[in-house]
């Protein structure tokens, strides 16, 4: 059977950045698009926050991680709630990415949202921050990203 372990889990609340994250992983435009569905790229399988915010989906989380070698859990610095469980990324046995979006914003808690991705099961080493909209982290996150996966490639 092909593996599809060359692809990245986005996982996160509502609004919290991974669709932006993704395209400026790939050196897209930004394009604000919500996501409504699971979308399967070569690279990414983006889900729709509400896979996260709603208990009724978690079972449909699991079954995205079977088609991916890297989770990244993204948490926006901006948003007070949390919607994950302690030690959620542990069920996946799978390495897990941490990323803390919205740096660029004035009330931006990067403390809190570090907090809440170790909460979530992420080693605070593998936790990254960035701003999608000015770029800041990205090089840092991108390299270790690398280090699991192979961006721009098709899964194998
Ligand atoms: N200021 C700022 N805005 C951001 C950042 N990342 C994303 N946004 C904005 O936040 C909004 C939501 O971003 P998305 O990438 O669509 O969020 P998402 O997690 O994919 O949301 P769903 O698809 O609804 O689950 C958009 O208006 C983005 O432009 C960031 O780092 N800084
Ligand atoms: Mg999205």
């Amino acid at each position: 059977m092909a593996s599809n372990r060359n692809r990245i889990a986005m996982m996160g609340r509502i609004g919290s950045g991974k669709t932006s994250l993704r395209q400026r992983l790939m050196g897209e435009e930004l394009k604000y698009e919500k996501t409504q569905q699971v979308i399967y790229t070569d690279n990414f399988v983006d889900t729709p926050g509400e896979f996260i915010e709603m208990s009724l989906w978690h079972s449909e989380i699991v079954n995205v991680t079977l088609d991916v070698g890297l989770v990244i859990v993204v948490n926006s610095a901006i948003d007070p709630q949390n919607s994950i469980r302690p030690n959620f990324v542990q069920t996946f046995n799978l390495p897990a990415i941490g990323v803390v979006t919205k740096i660029d914003l004035e009330n931006a808690n990067i403390k809190r949202s570090r907090r809440l991705l170790r909460y979530a099961g992420v080693n605070d080493k593998n936790i990254f921050e960035v701003s999608n909209v000015t770029g800041e982290g990205l090089d840092t996150l991108s390299e270790a990203v690398h280090r699991h996966i192979r961006l721009g490639e098709k899964h194998l």
